[in-house]
């Protein structure tokens, strides 16, 4: 399949496929004639497991003895994909794997589509700490990545007959966990609850109940470096899960509520939180994967010490916060140095100042986590008191600073008035060393606007570290064919693991010869795509189609609906039989999004796209010139395949939105050409690749501030514009829901009368930029050189990048590797 040299590992293929036989034998006493693709990719994965296993126990002990820095990367979500293929390549059995396949008579493919891909978070940030993860360890740093084992991960998207979403269970571990090492003897006691009393000058916790979280290791391989990394997952259980007192007085359910209720916490990934029992467990669960991750860092490395010196704590470990969910850490670190290893206050903050550093991975207000303070109060009493003093002391460091008293109300960690709520980010600006965003634009309005004051307070404390995507999984792994170009332009494939060299390939944009074989590979992985689509969702895009794809999580501020009030502008003017102008031009759109469940705004987009779709597919007129599909279920594993084979990619959230995206580096570096706002890290591509290989449209931050200043008025834009009116008259006239003037009501009427992210003022330079782009794909090669640019020019965009930037800036600042 691949021609690409991976570093070697000394098996071959026969005894590869010896060792699944046996491993068949020895768990379900079947040979290969018997087993299923399941079974054979557990067999396979535990023998890839097994052949880790002396690398990691090396890794480990050179973590817990060695005397560099440790990152521990606190985060509520990883979104690893499917962990065989990378583990493979990693280890350099790729080629063994497909031969041993074949001999056992299976596909291989088959076998790697087996693997239920761990779905343990959500979007953006959760898959951005896996690439971190990948990229930790392939820079051979040692690393130790903390979060949750989910019992159900992010729930499964199915559409209705209606096109509306609905949510199933992931049961991801149905078939069993092919990579998790459970560890019985590092598990860890959480206590929730209770009181807090006065005891000899101390104040002493008295939880009320306890749970007991055992952690689930995860080898996190690194490319060619010979690291292994642990992904430590906690998973929570009852101390004493089976009373058998009850169950003897035939009280069955009583006997197991201990650990029913255990059970919950680690259940699933981000419980609804409308009402307060959500919004407890939300906390519960930091709190729980926090409390373990901190105990757990401390036995390492300190094991068994009676008094460690934990002031050298923060020299053996730093923790990064990924967002808010584990901020709890910073009161959870004061409480284990005050209260049980007896620190004076002011030493216990500068260890912990010194400990943590936070990431935020947004700008919407409403993504800033609040806790209610009476709920903290119930269910961590001693934190909040800590969180109390914390909040206290900078009161009075503002004071000091002579900080005016409104604005020090409005940086209060705690809030002040009747339901009083704990800032969690505000604790995590003050409680971390460094505060950082994650894209340039992300980081200047961090520092202008969101966290303005923090900054006038602490200006040193703020720093910027780009995202980046792995190379490894998004290149090499998901585009074979274009890595092997890649390699055969620059001779060598060393750019896997140093993806600056890509710019080597620069030249090549002017070689006609390396132009035909992009356009290639690009049309043959169109057409992989149409046959994976077909097999899976049951469509077959035309790959002779220009593929136009916006895949994300459904959020208004990302402007799906300005993409879908465009598609539907395009059919109108179809049908009318319009200027055939961009006629000439036929698109597949393809979407993927999930919503969350509680989000109906959302969840009506949904169904609207669907339905589009429904009735554009089943119109005759729109054959040849405009399809639109939107498989369910949008994953990594569902990226993987489809963004090596997109030509154009939607990056179009209102500009000062995004705080970075990550899917425009995935789709750029796989030459894809982006049409998007000057948002996030689309700023930073378009520097990088050139505005004139770069589909540039709409309000820039500054124009949406202007216009949100003197007032805005969606409505102008329909009265001016008849594409949009077009467009809107459309959906409000029933078209998509069998003529129903209803059922799309809602959405119509937030376009025209309130469009918080003015999708209609940005309507008409998108659908330009649209007939921009037409123009531009008309030239094949052409657009081929922009997309051969965009991945020349994108080297940077690599997460090894990134974490060498975290490396400098953050965690072991003043130090250049
Ligand atoms: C996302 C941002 O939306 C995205 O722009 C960025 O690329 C990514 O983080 C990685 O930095 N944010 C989230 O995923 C996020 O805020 N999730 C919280 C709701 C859980």
């Amino acid at each position: 399949m691949t021609e690409l040299t991976e570093p070697r590992a000394s098996i071959s293929a026969a005894e590869f496929a010896e060792g699944v036989r046996k491993r068949l034998v020895q768990r379900w006493g079947v040979d290969e004639a018997a087993a299923s693709p399941v079974q054979i990719y557990q067999a396979a994965s535990q023998l890839v497991r097994d052949r880790m296993a002396p690398s990691w126990k090396c890794s480990n002990r050179r973590m817990a003895e060695g005397t560099t820095r440790t990152v521990g990367y606190l985060s509520a979500e990883y979104l690893l994909g499917r962990q065989l293929p990378n583990a493979l390549l990693d280890a350099g059995m790729t080629d063994q794997f497909n031969e041993a396949m074949r001999e056992l008579g299976f596909d291989p493919d088959d076998v790697i589509e087996a693997e239920h891909e761990p779905g343990l978070g959500n979007g953006g940030l959760g898959r951005l700490a896996a690439c971190f993860m990948d990229s930790l360890a392939s820079l051979d740093l040692p690393a130790i990545g903390y979060g949750i084992r989910y019992r159900y991960g992010i729930f499964e998207q199915v559409f209705d007959a209606n096109g509306r979403q609905s949510e199933k269970p992931d049961d991801w571990l149905s078939a069993g966990d092919a990579w998790g090492y459970r560890q019985t003897e590092r598990a860890q006691r959480v206590a929730f609850g209770g009181q807090v009393t006065e005891q000899g000058g101390h104040r002493v916790w008295h939880p009320a109940w306890s749970v007991q979280a055992v952690p689930y290791d995860y080898p996190i391989p690194g490319y060619a470096s010979g690291r292994i990394n642990t992904l430590r997952l906690w998973q929570s259980e009852a101390l004493d899960g089976f009373d058998l007192q009850r169950f003897n007085q035939s009280d069955y359910g009583g006997a197991v509520q201990a650990q029913v209720r255990a059970n919950t916490i680690s259940a699933i990934l981000y419980p609804e939180d409308s009402n307060t029992d959500g919004k407890r467990l939300r906390l519960e669960q930091q709190y729980f994967f926090v409390a373990a991750s901190l105990a757990d860092a401390i036995a390492t490395f300190y094991h068994g010490q009676a008094h460690p010196d934990l002031s050298a704590l923060p020299d053996h470990i730093c923790f990064q916060l990924n967002d808010t969910h584990p901020v709890i850490g910073i009161a959870e670190l004061m409480r284990i140095l005050l209260d049980d290893f007896g620190y004076e206050w002011a030493q216990a903050w500068e260890i912990t100042q010194r400990t943590f550093n936070y990431t935020c991975h947004t700008l919407l207000p409403e993504a800033l986590e609040e806790w209610p303070r009476s709920l903290f109060a119930e269910l961590l009493p001693r934190h909040m008191e800590i969180i109390e003093r914390i909040d206290a002391d900078f009161v009075r460091y503002l004071r000091d600073e002579q900080v005016d008293q409104e604005r020090i109300d409005a940086m209060r960690i705690i809030t002040r008035g009747e339901d009083p709520t704990i800032r969690m980010a505000y604790l995590a600006t003050v409680g971390s060393t460094k505060v950082n965003g994650v894209a340039q634009l992300h980081s200047r309005l961090l520092q202008e606007v969101t966290l303005r004051d923090f900054h006038t307070v602490y200006p040193g404390k703020f720093t910027n570290v780009t995202n980046g995507v792995t190379p490894r999984r998004f290149m090499r792994l998901a585009n074979p064919r274009l890595s092997d170009l890649i390699t055969e332009g620059l001779g060598t494939d060393s750019w896997v693991a140093d993806l600056s060299k890509l710019s080597g390939l620069e030249p090549l944009a002017d070689d006609d010869g390396f132009v035909a074989r992009f356009m290639h590979v690009k049309d043959d992985n169109k057409r992989d795509f149409a046959l994976y689509a077909q097999r899976r969702y049951g469509f077959s895009p035309d790959p002779s189609t220009m593929f136009d794809v916006m895949v994300k999580r459904l959020h208004e501020y990302k402007r799906q609906s300005l993409k879908i009030l465009a598609v539907i502008a395009d059919y109108s003017d179809i049908i009318a039989g319009g200027s055939d102008n961009h006629r000439a031009q036929p698109r597949t759109v393809i979407f993927g999004a999930k919503a969350a469940p509680g989000y109906a705004m959302a969840k009506l987009t949904i169904q609207l796209i669907n339905n589009v779709a429904r009735v554009i597919n089943a119109d005759p007129r729109t054959d040849g010139l405009l399809k639109v599909y939107f498989p369910a279920n949008y994953n990594i594993s569902m990226a993987e395949h489809l963004i090596p084979a997109t030509d154009l990619d939607e990056q179009i959230s209102q500009a000062g939105k995004e705080a970075s995206g990550t899917s425009n580096m995935k789709f750029a570096l796989n030459g894809a050409l982006t049409v998007g706002t000057l948002d996030g890290a689309n700023v930073e591509i378009r520097e990088k690749v050139g505005a004139e290989n770069f589909f540039a449209f709409g309000l820039n931050v500054d124009q949406v501030h202007a216009l949100d200043a003197e007032g805005y008025a969606p409505m102008a834009y329909y009265d001016k514009d008849a594409r949009l009116r077009a467009a809107i008259d459309m959906v409000a006239s029933g078209a998509f829901s069998h003529g129903d003037r209803d059922t799309y009501r809602k959405l119509v009427q937030d376009w025209l009368k309130h469009d918080q992210f003015m999708v209609m003022a940005d309507f008409g330079a998108y659908m330009d930029a649209q007939r921009r782009i037409d123009q531009a794909y008309r030239q094949p090669d052409q657009w081929a050189r922009k997309a051969i640019l965009n991945i020349a020019r994108c080297g940077s965009f690599s997460s090894d990048r990134a974490v060498e930037d975290y490396l400098t800036r953050i965690w072991m600042p003043g130090t250049r590797r």
